[in-house]
């Protein structure tokens, strides 16, 4: 099938470039899209959802009956799996928990910082070929631990008007407080501008199309953050002989089959595990349901052997992949000397896929190499921190000088003068 590369580092840029998105012509539909719902709210959100979704609704909120519904319709496997998976990210989430930290840096100066919780935030769950409602779990469950008020989910309604009873469960279980059968650009503009029913959020999270994308782009420039810019999936595995070439073969197919546009790569020591690796793709391909999607993918992806450890470790931090697989028997090297990934699976034993839906990590990720300067969603997503101050007369004696020396340095008079008017207040008092 690929092409066995073995580049040197000169073209290590041009082997592993993802594919280029252009966004100009999107650019513009949302920007419309924003205006109008801007201004004339959920006048706006119905006429995009009746051309985009094909469906009138009577009401664009999911009901209490709907969520019974759901409820009682979905099979009591998955709610059992959806449990398992709940139970691990919230410990894996919950232990992220960081108490204050309070320094006194001078005598009489207290210093300390603690986390609040963003107050309302939106999700967003994409409808598309396949519902990922496992989403839900890795955003709303670290938004309720950080104590998240308002927890808006918008998704897709489907022609009928309905909401896939996996996403209405796990939504109901993990804390979101409303779900809006709303979808795509319309969706963003809903939560960055507010409409009638739907509440305006701070910060919005959840993968998307290209529309999505841009539109969360957008409502950055309306004040509301992002998690982070989103791209298609990716996963890199470094394996060896001591790799099994049917679990690296199942990892690779398990991230091609998101997309067609998604990225993998196998990087490896050994000619002969990419050549088994290789033989079981074409077999495991032709028994998957998405095979015409994973088999686009594959032929996208890149085999690239290199002759040592250090070779492939600066070429993977290069790369910066979203997931990066170690299957290697020296993996302490990789375990410790990587520098760019999203979320790291160490092992024969331990599938992405774990990381997707249960181990307990969170599986929303920087893509793109972003995971250069970004981290994947955590619990300190859903906060931010505030500082707080408090100083004695004792403290004020200790530090003022330095303050009004350095006010006057720089022009500010009256930054000055907030320190001198306490300090003859304390001087009088005491003489
Ligand atoms: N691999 C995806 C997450 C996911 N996989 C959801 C299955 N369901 C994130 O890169
Ligand atoms: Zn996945």
């Amino acid at each position: 099938m690929n092409k066995i590369y073995t580049p040197p580092p000169n073209d290590w840029k041009e082997i592993l470039r993802r594919p280029t998105q252009t966004v100009e012509d999107i650019e513009a539909t949302v920007i419309d899209i924003f205006k109008e719902v801007n201004q004339k709210g959920d006048a706006a959100v119905a006429k995009y959802t009746s051309i985009f979704d094909g469906v009138t609704l009577k009401s664009n909120r999911v009901s209490s009956l709907e969520i019974d519904q759901a409820i009682d319709a979905l099979d009591q496997e998955v709610k059992a799996a959806i449990q398992l998976a709940k139970n691990n990210i919230e410990k894996f989430h919950k232990a992220q928990q960081t108490g204050r930290i309070t320094v006194e840096t001078t005598p009489g100066v207290s210093c300390w910082q603690e986390k609040r919780p963003i107050q309302k935030v939106g999700l967003y769950i994409p409808g598309g070929t396949a519902p990922l409602f496992s989403t839900i779990l890795m955003l709303a469950i670290p938004a309720k631990i950080a104590g998240c008020k308002e927890i808006v989910l918008c998704t897709p309604p489907s022609k009928e008007g309905a909401v896939n009873p996996a996403i209405i469960y796990a939504a109901q279980v993990c804390g979101v407080t409303r779900i809006y059968k709303v979808g795509g650009i319309q969706a963003i503009a809903a939560m960055t501008f507010g409409t009638e029913t739907i509440p305006q959020v701070y910060k919005i999270f959840g993968p998307g199309n290209q529309f999505v994308t841009v539109a969360k782009q957008l409502a950055t420039k309306y004040g509301v953050a992002i998690d982070m810019p989103a791209g298609p999936s990716e996963l890199l595995v470094v394996a060896d002989d001591t790799a099994d070439a049917a679990f690296v073969a199942s990892d690779l197919l398990s991230q091609a089959e998101h997309g067609t546009d998604s990225q993998v790569i196998l990087v490896s020591t050994s000619r002969n595990l990419i050549t088994a690796v290789e033989k079981e793709i074409q077999e495991q391909m032709s028994t998957l349901s998405r095979k015409r999607i994973a088999q686009k993918a594959i032929d996208n992806s890149k085999l690239i052997y290199v002759e040592d450890d250090a070779t492939a470790l600066a070429l993977i931090d290069e790369y910066g992949p979203e997931h990066f697989i170690i299957c290697m028997e020296n993996e302490d090297f990789y375990v410790n000397g990587i520098q760019n990934a999203g979320s790291v699976f160490i092992g024969n034993y331990t599938p992405e896929s774990a990381g997707d839906y249960a181990s307990g990590t969170n599986h929303t990720l920087p893509t793109n190499g972003y995971a250069k300067q970004y981290s994947g969603v955590s619990l300190d997503s859903f906060l931010k921190s505030m500082t707080f101050q408090k100083i004695s007369e004792e403290g004020i004696k200790n530090i003022g000088n330095a303050i009004e020396v350095m006010a006057a340095a720089e022009g500010l008079g009256a930054h000055k003068n907030a320190v001198t008017l306490r300090l003859d207040k304390i001087k009088k008092a005491t003489s």
